[in-house]
């Protein structure tokens, strides 16, 4: 092709021909036909949304009639899933197509390295115009943005403070899933240049913990009654120490006043222990509203409060874990329908201005999260509903409206995507594969077998404990390695629910062997191994040991390491 353009063309042509060659997203078509406009790119992003809580892969807890119309134009992805769970090590995930060993973002703990180079400087650089609106998490502002307006780590539901490329420090009345959607909507209407690509993050903080949602919500959510999962009463027998020890369990974790919005009066009228900084967290949060949406809040919370003063005396534990998933469900799913609402907004705004024809729209999550699956709350596991992250992408005329798929794709893959849709060459040290192939139906060209998983952040609020595995569409071989060294081999298609580990089970001892054999060439192919990660357990143990790491005491770490002692000492 390159040949054929350079015979009998005059040297200008030949010049241009070349410069076409060579800015990425121009095709040699370009001397016959106007080149193919490069697409622009939507992302998408909540925080901690489950798909579990998206009507498009399950409607028994919500309708989300918006989200859902991203896959009723395009693809809706079965099994998608991340490669840490955890918010800022999958955000550095999806914007470098690396691993968390080698991006160096392991954990929420410590800031993301900015010398990585991210997809969305190389579009920069490609022509594309750029701009991030909301939650980031990274300890430090984005690089290859032309505008960015952010929140400051976790950020606030309400009347919440941003970190701006233009404008410094903001503070921004009203509800922040509102707020990140205007900002968005008018980038689009005010400074999106025409005659450029765009590559638009818009980022939600909802449904994150402490789940606030919008007033309007208020009083349809914190009436609604919700199914009980069927696992909500685990008592994790099944599986090794890991899934026991974690604490994120909605009766024992989930604090009262800080989670379920029961005021510090009540808890001290009934005498209700505090879970962590349950009072502290919930008086803070209140604080930060305005006379009046204070006053709805206590409002909407009221009937609550009265139901739980009668009842708590002499509630049974099996009533109090009911009673606090319903309130955790009315919460978190309340938050949810704002993020709807305003997917909507957006989807309306691309509608009414012709801006879906050459858009890919991508939405996602930055993992999965329980809601309730084993009696927890949170994610970091690598079972399903955390390792699992919800993937919904339209692309009009590339990608076939209503389709799905069942490959094992991972937020490792997005930025190769992106750039492949855009037409600009990868750089080869990104480890994922482009969903290119996968969005226009070519299912031939993808031959991805087994994911590969690695969590960290540990020791650290929620204590769950660091493992690494593969993953096949059959089954998963994890191993929890640091302070214990045990092995779970789940069976994902005899065992869904993952409540039964086999790894010692003789049936399976042909599965296991290939699958050890599997997770080691993973290891190799990814590039992880030891050294690496005992640099990052020194990394966070020296700063949980002066008491840096939130949610960690010092009873903990002697606790910690005192079994990690013990593991080294069964290895000699
Ligand atoms: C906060 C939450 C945790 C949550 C982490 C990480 N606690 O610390 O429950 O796991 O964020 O979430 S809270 O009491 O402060 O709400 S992440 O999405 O940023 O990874
Ligand atoms: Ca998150």
């Amino acid at each position: 092709m390159k040949k054929t353009l350079a015979y009998g063309l005059g040297l200008s042509t030949l010049a241009l021909g070349i410069v076409l060659l060579v800015v990425p997203g121009f095709t040699s078509q370009s001397q016959n036909s106007p080149a193919p406009k490069q697409p622009n790119i939507i992302f998408i992003m909540s925080d901690d949304h489950a798909y579990q809580a998206i009507s498009a892969y399950d409607n028994r807890l919500i309708e989300t009639p918006n989200i859902d119309r991203i896959a009723q134009k395009g693809m809706l992805f079965t099994q998608a899933s991340v490669t840490n769970s955890i918010c800022a090590p999958s955000r550095a995930t999806i914007l470098t197509g690396k691993h968390s060993h080698l991006n160096g973002k392991v954990d929420n703990h410590f800031p993301f390295d900015t010398t990585n180079i991210t997809f969305p400087q190389i579009l920069q650089k490609a022509g594309y115009q750029t701009a991030m609106f909301g939650k980031l998490h990274f300890g430090n502002s984005p690089k290859g943005f032309d505008q960015f307006k952010i929140l400051p780590g976790q950020g606030a539901y309400y009347n919440p403070e941003f970190i701006t490329k233009n404008e410094g420090n903001i503070k921004v009345q009203g509800y922040v899933t509102d707020i990140i959607t205007d900002m968005t909507l008018d980038w689009l209407g005010k400074e999106r240049k025409k005659d450029q690509p765009f590559l638009l993050m818009y980022l939600h903080k909802a449904p994150h913990r402490s789940w606030q949602m919008a007033e309007r919500h208020l009083a349809e959510y914190t009436t609604k009654r919700f199914p009980e999962p069927e696992t909500l009463f685990d008592d994790y027998s099944g599986r090794t120490s890991p899934a026991a020890e974690a604490e994120m369990s909605i009766l024992h974790h989930m604090s009262w006043a800080g989670d379920h919005k029961v005021t510090p009066e009540i808890m001290d009228e009934l005498g209700i222990p505090e879970i962590g900084y349950d009072k502290i967290r919930y008086t803070n949060e209140m604080k930060r509203l305005t006379p009046a949406q204070a006053e709805n809040f206590r409002k909407a919370y009221a009937p609550l409060n009265e139901e739980l003063r009668k009842k708590y005396p002499t509630m049974t534990e099996k009533e109090k874990m009911q009673w606090k998933y319903q309130r955790y469900m009315q919460d978190y799913l309340g938050s949810i329908k704002a993020v709807d609402e305003n997917v909507g907004r957006l989807l309306d705004y691309l509608e009414a201005n012709n801006l879906m024809e050459n858009t890919i729209i991508l939405y996602t999550s930055d993992q999965g999260f329980y809601l309730g699956e084993h009696g927890w709350f949170d994610k970091r596991f690598i079972y399903d509903e955390s390792f699992k992250t919800p993937l919904l992408v339209a692309w009009p005329g590339k990608t076939k409206a209503g389709s799905r798929s069942d490959e094992l794709v991972q937020n490792l893959d997005f930025a190769q995507t992106f750039l492949d849709a855009a037409g600009v060459k990868a750089p080869a040290d990104m480890q994922g594969e482009s969903l290119v192939p996968l969005l226009k139906g070519q299912k031939g060209k993808w031959n991805r077998d087994a994911v590969y998983y690695h969590y960290y952040e540990y020791p650290a609020e929620h204590m769950v404990n660091r493992h690494y595995a593969i993953v096949t569409k059959d089954y998963k071989l994890i191993h929890y390695y640091y302070v214990e060294d045990q092995w779970e081999l789940i069976d994902r298609k005899k065992d869904p629910k993952e409540l039964k580990n086999v790894y010692n089970d003789p049936a399976y001892a042909k599965v296991k062997k290939e699958l050890h054999a599997k997770l080691d060439q993973l290891r190799k192919k990814y590039k992880d191994n030891e050294t690496l990660s005992q640099s990052y357990v020194d990394r966070l143990m020296n700063d949980a040991s002066n008491g840096k790491v939130y949610g960690v005491n010092q009873e903990k770490i002697r606790e910690i390491k005192d079994r990690r002692a013990k593991v080294e000492a069964k290895q000699k």
